[in-house]
């Protein structure tokens, strides 16, 4: 099912691509440019999941595959500069390539800026940058926290709990038998925001590797009277279809717990028990194909 989804924005980046849409405020840092590279914005630019392609180009204008970009984005703050989780770069075949990014803040709240967002790709030598204006979310939840406060990792300032952030990917509706999916990332350090899943290897307080044996979401539409285990799909994705009592269209409300390791993780840090023990996410069915 994710693979369908990412068909589907390839083919839509492509049709942006072919009508010259999207928006491209692309700087080029290297001198004798080898390639063009060029933006596009394939979704609203928001807190959570977006998707960004970027097309690179030789001086006749052929799009050229393969080349294996590397994508960095950050946010540049005031007083700290940090990262944000990330997919794999997807290889379009045809010059194009596509990466989904997972917006931890927007570039301003309530009028004031946070910083600016960076989106670099660079292509041997040679780098670009785009600079997406992140808005706030609104209306679904694109984004929850769960933590325990003895996984902890080496903080700025001495040790610090960790955040696992649990993304919204997709809430298809009655067309996809109601495909939940969402994507789990943390923070390992302010740069390093990998995927979490069982077999992962993340770095405790002391800097030390911490092993990732076992990561377990389970999801309940019904007020937390039944959970079910999400299905764990590799690289941070998690998948579950036929949640009952969601309708197309109606913005319905979905539990969801993490346990990593064998143990529970909660809002606040905290042992969990009764009402941190979950968060809530209100989502629309079938309203996420269309962005
Ligand atoms: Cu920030």
């Amino acid at each position: 099912m994710f693979r369908n989804f990412n068909l589907a924005f390839i083919t839509l980046a492509l049709f942006l691509g072919a009508c010259g849409g999207g928006s491209s405020s692309d700087s080029d840092s290297s001198g004798a440019s080898a390639y063009t590279i060029t933006f596009s914005e394939d979704s609203m630019q928001a807190e959570g999941r977006s998707v960004i392609s970027f097309t690179i180009a030789d001086s006749s204008g052929n799009g050229i595959a393969g080349l294996g970009p590397a994508v960095s984005t950050w946010m540049e703050m005031e007083t700290k500069n940090h990262s944000t989780p990330m997919s794999e770069v997807t290889d379009n075949g045809d010059g194009s390539y596509t990466v989904e990014i997972y917006y931890l803040m927007s570039s301003t709240m309530n009028g004031m800026s946070m910083g600016t967002w960076h989106v670099d790709v660079t292509v041997g030598d040679q780098m670009a940058s785009h600079y997406p204006e992140v808005m706030m979310s609104m209306g679904d939840t694109t984004k929850v926290t769960l933590k325990n406060d003895s996984d902890q990792f080496a903080g700025m300032l001495g040790p610090e709990t960790r955040s696992y952030f649990i993304f919204l990917e997709s809430c298809g509706g009655s067309m996809q038998d109601n495909l939940f999916e969402v994507y789990l990332a943390t923070r390992d350090s302010m740069m390093s925001h990998p995927p979490v899943y069982t077999g992962q290897t993340l770095h405790d307080a002391g800097s030390h590797e911490m092993a990732i044996s076992g990561v377990t979401i389970e999801a309940s539409s019904d007020n937390g009277a039944t959970w079910w285990t999400m299905t764990q799909m590799g690289g941070g994705m998690f998948s579950i279809s036929g949640l009952d009592g969601m309708v197309d269209g109606v913005q319905g409300t979905i539990l969801v717990k993490l346990a990593v390791n064998g143990v529970q993780y909660s809002t606040d840090g905290a042992t969990a028990s009764g009402e941190n023990a979950y968060q809530t996410f209100s989502v629309t069915p079938g309203s996420s194909m269309s962005m």
